[in-house]
């Protein structure tokens, strides 16, 4: 049988700021550890990232510090991708929407539904401000919704009641990046027939069962205000051209061709491997399970507005899930980079190594609702788990195997209840772990991890080797061999979620390749065998004292 094709992608971050621990929370580390667990598994499975780089605010950055915007993203380009590298977050590729090669894939993408009928020509009434010359994008236009009243509503949104707007719908329309009244002026633009979709996509969703809860009832509830037809083009320079001679001056709507990104970085990575059309095995291919994992905000454009367009288009694969996450706020505060409440990537990982943070944060995974980031509570989860169960765990089995069994894993004479009740959570856990990794829940395979844990240490301490090593050598054998088949599964299913700590268990281990070469279906069965030679013990996890976690919560603020 040939193996399962999975194409994960996470959300472009806009290539204008630096990555959060927000960003992170919500579709790369998730991402990534779905990732790595289904290549355990033994998947065919492609990453997929990127950053989104077009858009207003990219314009206003570049304007604001007197360089071209395609300046300002190939700088945060490489800066989120070395940040993302850092974090373990591992790709297939990683483009950029500014390229070539995805201007092209948009534009096909946009020909193709405009000669399937799925645009319209429409004129419209759009916010202008005469001082600069331009039209105003709805983003950058504040009023009063027309829906719920509220009067800070965006032009392109009620952050309130969650309507999707035009400018002119707002009442008391202003903006604070033009100084003089604004008008109305008539402009020409195509709009997807998103209404049109309505009944195809409704039918498709309410397939799938399996989806989170968060996810389905978000969707539920757009149908239920009834799907709108969407202008897709914009008046601007910076963007990708509509392929079109009647569209001068336009350009594709940000969140239209974002989404084609993947796409696009998908065959810059089939190029690059030198077959330029294998990404059509997982793009074409209806067998290929796709999944894009992103924060709740991004909903819409994945669950609703991008599969209508494949639908459109006809030749692709639809989402097999769309993971959403909610959000992480900050010490109980919501996350805003502009009071500097939120903790940055870049400046985590000068301080602290990589695998505290991704345990950290699948610990407190908003995966169904908003979660919080505190940082006494991650110091509390390194200290306790990371360092206290854990690494205590496979220190002391590897420390004794190397003091008092010149570091050869002993063959046991006889197993008793207790090793074999040890044995039998090894692989019940590793079944238990994989099943929640294949329903994205990595909250729940943490807490999981912590049980096995905490029980791998209490059998420690009840068998005593200290003891048993003098008084009944073949018990303290038999305990040994048990720990030292504890440790390659405690290697093997937290590899996902540590991998840095884990290639490092591996070493330790002295096992043969790498513990991502290794089968997850292998994982909870004894393969250490007896009289293999183990490495030397390091220390796996450091305890991080109360000033380091002061002097970064000093950092925050200030406080809303
Ligand atoms: N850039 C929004 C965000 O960064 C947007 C995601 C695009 S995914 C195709 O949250
Ligand atoms: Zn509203």
């Amino acid at each position: 049988m040939s193996r399962q094709k999975i194409l994960v992608t996470d959300a472009l971050p806009y290539a204008n700021g630096k990555l959060h621990v927000g960003h992170v929370a919500g579709s790369h580390l998730p991402g990534d550890i779905y990732v790595r667990f289904q290549r355990l598994k033994g998947h065919d499975v492609l990453h997929i990232g990127g950053t989104d780089d077009h858009g207003v605010p990219i314009t206003l950055a570049a304007g604001k510090a007197g360089v071209s915007p395609k300046d300002i993203v190939d700088r945060y380009y490489l800066l989120i991708r070395d940040n993302l590298k850092k974090l373990g977050c591992v790709f297939d590729n990683f483009s950029q929407t500014s390229r070539p090669i995805h201007h092209d894939t948009a534009r096909s993408f946009f020909t193709r539904l405009h000669e399937n009928g799925w645009f319209d020509n429409r004129e419209v009434e759009q916010l202008y401000c005469s001082s600069p010359e331009r039209f105003l994008p709805d983003r950058y236009v504040e009023g009063t919704c027309p829906h719920c009243d509220y009067d800070k509503a965006r032009g392109d949104q009620c952050e309130n009641c969650g309507t999707l707007l035009d400018g002119t719908q707002l009442i008391n329309p202003r903006s604070d990046i033009c100084d003089v009244p604004l008008k109305v002026r008539k402009s020409n633009h195509w709009y997807f027939q998103l209404s049109r979709a309505q009944k195809n996509l409704q039918e498709w969703l309410r397939s799938k069962t399996d989806w989170k809860d968060n996810v389905r009832n978000y969707c539920v509830g757009w149908f239920n205000q009834g799907l709108e037809d969407r202008p897709i083009t914009r008046d601007l320079d910076w963007g990708i051209k509509i392929p079109l001679d009647e569209a001068d001056g336009k350009v594709m709507y940000v969140w239209f061709e974002a989404v084609i990104g993947y796409v696009s970085s998908t065959r810059e990575w089939a190029e690059r491997v030198g077959e330029p059309e294998r990404w059509k095995d997982y793009w074409y291919n209806p067998d290929c399970k796709l999944v894009h994992f992103l924060g709740k905000d991004n909903i819409v454009f994945h669950a609703i507005l991008w599969p209508a367009m494949m639908m459109a288009h006809g030749d692709y694969v639809l989402p097999y899930n769309v993971p959403a996450n909610e959000f992480l706020n900050i010490e109980g505060q919501k996350l805003s980079t502009s009071r500097n409440w939120a903790v940055w990537l870049d400046e985590f990982l000068e301080e602290f190594p990589p695998d505290p943070l991704r345990y950290y944060l699948g610990s407190v995974a908003p995966e169904t609702k908003d979660s919080d980031f505190a940082w006494k509570d991650f110091q509390a989860r390194n200290n306790n788990e990371l360092a206290d169960i854990y690494g205590n765990f496979i220190n002391r089995s590897l420390t004794f195997l190397i003091r008092y069994f010149a570091g050869i894993v002993p063959a046991p004479e006889t197993l008793n209840d207790d090793d074999e009740a040890i044995l039998h959570i090894l692989a019940s856990s590793t079944k238990t772990i994989g099943l929640h990794f294949d329903q994205f829940q990595v909250r729940s395979a943490i807490r999981e991890y912590v049980i096995l844990g905490n029980h791998l240490n209490k059998y420690f301490n009840d068998q005593e080797p200290w003891q048993t090593r003098k008084t009944d050598t073949d018990r303290c054998a038999a305990t040994l061999y048990v720990c030292a088949q504890a440790v390659r599964t405690l290697a093997i299913v937290m590899a996902p979620v540590l991998p840095f700590s884990t290639d490092k268990i591996w070493i330790m281990l002295n096992l043969d390749g790498n513990v991502s070469e290794q089968h997850w279906d292998t994982a909870g069965e004894p393969g250490v065998p007896s009289g293999h030679a183990v490495g030397k013990p390091e220390i796996l996890f450091t305890k991080i004292d109360n000033n380091v976690i002061e002097a970064q919560i000093a950092k925050l603020g200030p406080p809303s």
